[in-house]
């Protein structure tokens, strides 16, 4: 008989899976053959592994190289099966009444793969929904041994972790760099149970008691009548929201500000927002704020990088970590600690430390580093991972207890009620991301998705019939006891505090710490976002907000929207600026940044190498950009890869642009094509994909080197050749030396019509 092609196809596919030439031993089952098949069934040979992690060859979108390692391959046995285990030899065709027949009902296997896939999805977070994760390590200083308990904070004590970061507002296919607050999510998968501290990359919320969460989050999700805009706060439910309720003010600023749209997740520092308690095995406490302080520095998109990657790269920030993680350019903070006393009125220097919308300023109360997070490796399964990951701000640990910030109190109910319906009964604590790595001894019992077996008959306490067991602990013997603390006396009220209703002189402070050019950007964003609303009543109760925090601020906004700027409803109570609110300013590693070698594929290919090595060496990712794929100079001993073209590149993903210029073709070879023919151009014709690239690149303030004559492709970007950051070097790892220079302050500041 013919052999059935599709089988064929997954016998071949089954050897290349075992790796150890054809299955034996099936009985029954022809001895393969060489399948004669072309595409597109042809199965894939794996690729090789990647050679060294810390120099790579291309930066990889897939990552991991499927098929070359066993662990990682996506099926483990040679033959597919059913879900009951059964072996299947066709999984392409409906069963049918003859090939042109109807489909049978008994089809199991149909019946069993469509089922399961109609029941993939699970309800997405109802927010923070967008999120992008990865495994690491953190490590104690000891340093915070004199005011907690808490072991994993103890002097080199290595505790694993998983981090997931998040954007707040959008469906899980939003894009990555839209305006919004950031999740910052760890895991501490501790030997004394596991603590989750849930932060988000901004110090303040826009609420200060968590009964307010639905009304917040129902203004800035889409309008429920046409679901628009998606991900976005520049609508008018949002800022209809914020400017009638200004206790959001401070959080809305920090959003306006380059906060709200980061360069990279791994360039955000993080915050536990609330005052946390600590405890020490005296039972002594100090209150504490959690600061995550990333080693690369703080840094952040400027608006329209923001917006292109929108369109051409949505998972920006998704990519960039797990790229960076690849390429071994593993990212870290330093979690640090901002420390009070813990008094009965739970203040600092007259700053209420239970209004979630404050900050205390670091010059009051330095952050002192207590260990470090390096994240290592990026998940194995995005679903399995990142998806079910179920975070809780009440995981505690001995040591480490809540305050009675109102707003805390909330989310102590909140996220094990949503879990229970996002992850469908509540056993999720059983799906191995969440599984604790201390012993678990629970009482818990059956319901949806039980995994255990458990033993024994007596799930009760007291019992007699499991000898007694299990017992509980004393503090001694690493019990989370609840800190005993004063409970003020009162009568029931649904009430704010007094000193919880004062708005603008926190906000006041952020805006008075802006350097001229992050001024600059906040006015842009305030004029974009209230300019979208329709309602003229929402414009101008927002520029009133803003008149409150600072005229100066409102008086650009307004005419901007060509309206008049209101006079202050508050007294402007003068506030001292606090210097470590700027991200200008400091000099940060360029560990892990991006460089683009722009060449023509011809001229210069040794200056290429040459800078692409000194790049490595810098530790930076170099990603040479040439007008095709492929590699540069094929046949010779060297050959060149190719990471983009000038149709795939975009200024976007670098953070600086190096031309190779071609010495000996003039100096206007570089990107010289008509683009239509691709053939070299005679005249002075420069392929616009590489002159768009050069002018964002330009005006988005990145570091630019060119060598070789390439002054003239400047040129005729429009980039003024003695601009600053703009590099003219004799050769490219001189240009390099001087971008490395430029980069450890993110940008070139002095372009920014503000700073000029
Ligand atoms: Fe959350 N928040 N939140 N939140 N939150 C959730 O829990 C909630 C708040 C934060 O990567 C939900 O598992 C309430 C502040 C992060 O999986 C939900 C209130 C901060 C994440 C929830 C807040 C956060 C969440 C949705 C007001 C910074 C993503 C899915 C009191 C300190 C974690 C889920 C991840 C997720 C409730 C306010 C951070 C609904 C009621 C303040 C990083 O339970």
């Amino acid at each position: 008989t013919e052999k059935n092609p599709v089988r064929a196809f997954a016998e071949k596919a089954a050897d290349v899976l075992r790796g150890d030439g054809p299955p034996e031993g099936v009985p029954g089952r022809p001895a393969p053959e060489t399948p004669s098949l072309a595409e597109p069934t042809e199965p894939r040979e794996p690729l090789p592994p990647k050679p060294d992690q810390g120099a790579p060859e291309t930066v990889s979108p897939t990552g991991r190289a499927t098929g070359a390692d066993p662990r990682t391959r996506a099926q483990h046995g040679a033959h597919l099966t059913t879900a009951q285990g059964a072996r299947l030899y066709d999984t392409d065709h409906s069963l049918k009444a003859g090939p042109r027949g109807p489909v049978l009902l008994q089809d199991h296997h149909l019946r069993e793969k469509i089922t399961h896939f109609d029941h993939e999805r699970i309800p997405e977070r109802v927010v923070h929904a967008r999120g992008a994760a990865a495994h690491g390590v953190f490590k104690g200083y000891g340093t915070a041994a004199s005011v907690t308990k808490a072991a994993f904070l103890g002097k080199d004590v290595e505790t694993p972790v998983f981090t997931r970061f998040s954007t707040v507002l959008g469906s899980r296919g939003s894009a990555d760099t839209v305006r919004d607050t950031r999740g910052f999510a760890t895991k501490f998968y501790t030997t004394e149970g596991t603590f989750d501290l849930v932060g988000n990359n901004i110090p303040v919320f826009f609420i200060q008691d968590a009964i307010k969460f639905p009304d917040v989050i129902h203004a800035g999700k889409p309008h429920p009548d046409r679901e628009i805009p998606q991900a976005q706060s520049a609508h008018d439910t949002f800022w209809d929201f914020v400017t009638l309720h200004t206790e959001a003010t401070h959080h809305t600023l920090w959003n306006m500000s380059d906060r709200g749209i980061p360069r990279s997740y791994r360039m955000m520092e993080g915050f536990g927002v609330h005052t946390f308690r600590l405890v020490d095995a005296k039972g002594a406490t100090t209150l504490v704020k959690f600061h995550w302080k990333p080693k690369l520095g703080v840094h952040s998109l400027v608006w329209e990088e923001a917006q292109i990657a929108g369109g051409v790269d949505p998972d920006f920030h998704r990519r960039d970590l797990y790229d960076a993680i690849e390429a071994g350019a593993y990212p870290q903070w330093e979690l640090g600690i901002q420390t009070f006393p813990d008094n009965p009125e739970q203040t600092f220097e007259g700053i209420d430390l239970l209004d979630p919308t404050n900050i205390v300023p670091e010059e009051l109360a330095p952050v002192q580093p207590i260990g470090l997070l390096t994240l290592n490796r990026n998940p194995t399964n995005f679903f399995a991972e990142t998806e079910q990951v179920a975070f809780h701000p009440g995981h505690l640990v001995p040591g480490i207890d809540v305050t009675d910030d109102p707003l805390l109190a909330g989310r102590l109910f909140s996220y094990l009620d949503t879990q229970i319906t996002r992850l469908a009964g509540p056993n999720f604590g059983q799906i191995p991301i969440n599984r604790p790595h201390a012993e678990v001894n629970d009482m818990l019992r059956d319901g949806f998705h039980q995994q255990a077996v458990h033993t024994g008959v007596a799930p009760y306490r007291p019992n007699s019939l499991d000898g007694g067991c299990p017992f509980t602990a004393g503090a001694d013997e690493g019990a989370f006891v609840e800190t005993p603390v004063t409970v003020p006396q009162g009568k029931k009220v649904r009430e704010a505090p007094e000193t919880f209703s004062e708005h603008f002189s926190q906000p006041r402070r952020f805006w008075r710490s802006m350097s001229p050019v992050e001024r600059e950007h906040i006015v842009a964003a305030y004029t974009f976002e209230l300019g979208k609303c329709y309602e003229q009543s929402i414009k101008e109760r927002g520029l009133q907000v803003l008149a409150n925090i600072d005229p100066e601020l409102c008086a650009p906004v307004a005419a901007g929207l060509g309206l008049p700027a209101p006079e202050p409803t508050v007294a402007l109570e003068e506030v001292e600026p606090s210097p470590a609110l700027s991200q200008v300013g400091g000099d940060w590693p360029a560990d892990g940044r991006l460089i683009a070698i722009v060449t023509d594929g011809q001229g210069d290919l040794d200056g290429v190498r040459a800078v692409r090595q000194a790049v490595l060496d810098g530790g930076m990712v170099p990603l040479v950009v040439a007008p095709a794929g492929g590699k540069l100079d094929a046949e010779g001993a060297d050959p060149v890869t190719v990471q983009r073209t000038f149709t795939t590149a975009r200024s976007i993903e670098f953070d600086a642009v190096l031309l190779a210029g071609v010495p000996g073709r003039g100096a206007d070879a570089l990107g010289a094509r008509d683009a239509k023919a691709g053939e070299p151009a005679s005249g002075t014709a420069t392929d616009p994909r590489v002159l768009l690239l050069l002018d964002e690149a330009f005006r988005h303030g990145k570091a630019i080197g060119v060598w070789g004559g390439g002054g003239t492709v400047l040129e005729a970007a429009g980039v003024p050749s003695g601009a600053p950051g703009v590099v003219s070097a004799d050769s490219g790892p001189e240009a390099l030396a001087e971008v490395t220079r430029l980069l450890a302050t993110h940008r070139v500041w002095e372009r920014f019509t503000a700073a000029g």
